[in-house]
């Protein structure tokens, strides 16, 4: 390469449906268990990749800023795609998202998901959704999954090199058009990152080996439930897994409390709705916003409920939408 050759992709956070926690291999970032969730609409990271003989080193800027723990994941996920490519070029990126980063909203899902699709556009490497999705989970684990729309499926996998531990999609978003209200609780980052979380449960949790006996009926589970369509089924094995995932991080020690007042606050107020008929269930992940999943005619009672839960700072809502796809680089700002 004698000049610059870059790309810009679009990708969508995803939420988990049922939950991804633990690891089998932190090297290969395997999943402990496998995980279904559904990807977003309106929320996004547009990423710009551009690999430039002249630099001497990757430049990384996410929402006009420069750190360097992240500046390290990306050039970490920049590494796969130049041994694919069999290149040592280093590159510029930017990367914007226009969600609050690492509060809970699967900036890293996004994030990860888009560099590796437009990384591999940039290289010209012609990579299946399956692989760019296995690229995208060894830089983030949920990122396997934002590679695809709507309704996904993240396999455990049971090869040992990890190349069957890929994401699938189970359904259309336009098959099944859920709506989400994700209620805003606070902006800050997080305390304690999902990777360092998922550790200090795996070794301190006594519910670890129960988390994983108990996941594949879960799956099971939620496949039907998405399969058929069927809210009240999807309702409540999102819930079970929702709250066997924080019970099971409450109690590794120190224990994960993710929550805040106005998350829970924000449940109490969900099964208040759904004991009143309104079909909506939530989910809440490694961060204190809730996500609240209704059938398309609740969305503004759900929206406008949780706006009254003292502590709630904002409501976004969105729909579900498709994976990672290529933009064009004047679409990064719009
Ligand atoms: C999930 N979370 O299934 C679960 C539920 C948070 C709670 O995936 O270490 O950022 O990069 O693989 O993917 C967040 O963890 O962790 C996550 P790494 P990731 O959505």
């Amino acid at each position: 390469m004698d000049k610059l050759s870059f790309a810009a992709a679009q990708a969508q956070p995803n939420i988990a449906l049922v939950k991804y926690w633990g690891k089998r291999d932190a090297a290969l970032n395997l999943p402990a268990v496998g995980s279904i969730s559904i990807t977003l609409d309106t929320l996004w990271t547009r990423t710009r990749v551009a690999f430039d003989p002249a630099l001497d080193q990757d430049r990384v800027s996410l929402n006009g800023r420069s750190d360097a723990a992240e500046a390290k994941r990306v050039s970490a996920c920049l590494d796969l795609l130049r041994a694919r490519a069999g290149v040592n070029w280093r590159a510029a990126v930017d990367s914007r998202n226009n969600f609050p980063t690492a509060a809970g909203l699967a900036s890293s899902a996004s994030g990860f998901a888009a560099l590796v699709h437009a990384g591999a556009e940039a290289l010209g490497l012609q990579l299946e959704d399956a692989d760019k999705s296995v690229l995208a989970r060894r830089c983030s684990g949920s990122a396997a999954r934002s590679i695809f729309g709507g309704y996904v499926e993240w396999a455990h996998g049971a090869l040992a090199d990890g190349t069957d531990s890929v994401a699938r999609p189970l359904l259309d978003a336009a098959a099944w058009p859920l709506r989400v209200a994700v209620a805003i609780t606070s902006t800050a980052a997080k305390e304690v990152g999902s990777s360092e979380g998922m550790r200090r449960t795996a070794q301190t949790s006594p519910f670890q080996s129960a988390w994983i006996e108990t996941q594949e009926a879960d799956l099971a589970a939620a496949r039907s439930a998405i399969l058929a369509r069927d809210f009240e089924a999807l309702a409540a094995i999102s819930e079970y897994s929702c709250l066997k995932m924080h019970a099971l991080a409450l109690a590794a020690r120190p224990g994960l409390l993710y929550w805040n007042g106005a998350t829970v606050e924000c449940m109490r107020r969900v099964r208040a709705l759904r004991g009143q008929g309104v079909p909506v269930f939530f989910t809440v992940d490694a961060g204190p916003q809730l996500k609240a999943v209704c059938e398309p005619s609740a969305a503004a009672q759900v929206s406008a409920a949780l706006r009254e839960v003292p502590g709630v700072l904002d409501v976004v809502e969105t729909g579900l939408g498709a994976g990672a796809r290529s933009i064009r680089v004047e679409e990064l700002a719009a």
